[in-house]
């Protein structure tokens, strides 16, 4: 572990690892900014300068880094079945691997990565995304806050009392909702610099009333993806894709056999 790593050298390394062609971004932030951010439970244990990357995942992803990965599963001889039998969360599985490889490529750092699923012993999120990308510049985070800041008042704007607290949800600039944040790579022992300071997200939603009309789609519509039109995204995912997200796990091998070699 080293604290005169040039962060600056980091960052282009875990790009070219993680490169957008494949369908990943990452963006650095400090570990104080997100600290100042949350409440006390989800506050990260390191120093304020402490340097983190946010990954995220483009419409790019799924036919790209993970087709390719999730084919060199298939050996000669091998049917979808088998492959299914071995890979049992395809897209978790990748991420895990396709991270853990990351960490092996900094040998000399000490690198803690959090992914969006991991729970703390108590069962909250480690680390909260959207949060994290409004942060690092990466996503605008629409949260309920921002449209009201009088509690309850947002739920009389919708049309029908959601089954759960209302909760934000943050558009890309350039694939509106089109997108999923993946983990956060923190290094330990690599501060940033006092010069460096994250790039402010951009919101591509014009006025309230289009916020509104985002948290409404998020939390009662979400089922049918309208949300992630919102913001006028200019990639999104593909047609596969999404019918591959909205089936449930066990009927989602049928959408994508054809990516596999018949035997
Ligand atoms: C728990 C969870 C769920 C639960 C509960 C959701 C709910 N309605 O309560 C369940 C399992 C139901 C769920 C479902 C879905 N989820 Co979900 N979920 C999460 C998870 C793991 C944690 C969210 C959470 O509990 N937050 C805790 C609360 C307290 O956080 P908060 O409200 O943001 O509060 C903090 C901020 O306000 C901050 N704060 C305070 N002041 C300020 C000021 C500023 C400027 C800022 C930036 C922050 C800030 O401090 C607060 C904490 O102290 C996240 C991943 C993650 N690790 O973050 C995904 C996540 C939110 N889910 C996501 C999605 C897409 C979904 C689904 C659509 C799933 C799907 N099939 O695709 C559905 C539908 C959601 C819905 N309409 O309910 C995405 C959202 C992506 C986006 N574009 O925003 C996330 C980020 C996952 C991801 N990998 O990208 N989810």
């Amino acid at each position: 572990m080293s604290s005169s790593s040039n962060w600056e050298d980091i960052l282009k390394k875990i790009k070219e690892l993680l490169p957008d062609t494949e369908g990943f971004e990452c963006y650095p932030f400090r570990i104080g900014a997100y600290n100042a951010a949350v409440s006390s439970y989800f506050k990260l244990d390191y120093d304020d300068r402490t340097m983190a990357v946010l990954v995220l995942s483009t419409p790019k992803m799924f036919e790209g880094g993970f087709k390719k990965w999730l084919q060199s599963k298939q050996l000669p001889g091998e049917s979808v079945e088998d492959v299914s039998e071995k890979v049992l969360d395809p897209l978790q599985n990748y991420m895990t691997e396709t991270f853990n490889d990351v960490v092996r490529e900094f040998p000399g750092e000490s690198v803690e990565v959090i992914h969006d699923f991991d729970l703390t012993p108590t069962r909250r999120p480690k680390v909260l995304m959207c949060t994290c990308g409004h942060i690092a510049g990466a996503a605008f985070y629409v949260r309920p806050q921002i449209v009201s800041t009088v509690p309850d008042e947002i739920e009389s704007k919708f049309p029908q009392k959601p089954e759960k607290p209302i909760i934000g949800v943050s558009l890309h600039p350039k694939f509106g909702g089109h997108f999923a944040f993946r983990a956060v790579f923190i290094f330990r022992g690599v501060k940033l610099p006092d010069t460096f300071v994250e790039q402010p997200p951009n919101n591509p939603l014009i006025g309230k009333t289009e916020m509104e009309e985002l948290l409404i789609l998020f939390n009662l519509h979400w089922r049918d993806g309208r949300f992630r039109d919102c913001g006028d995204p200019i990639e999104k995912y593909s047609n596969l894709q999404l019918e591959y997200f909205s089936k449930p796990p066990a009927q989602r091998w049928e959408v994508i056999k054809h990516w596999f070699q018949e035997i």
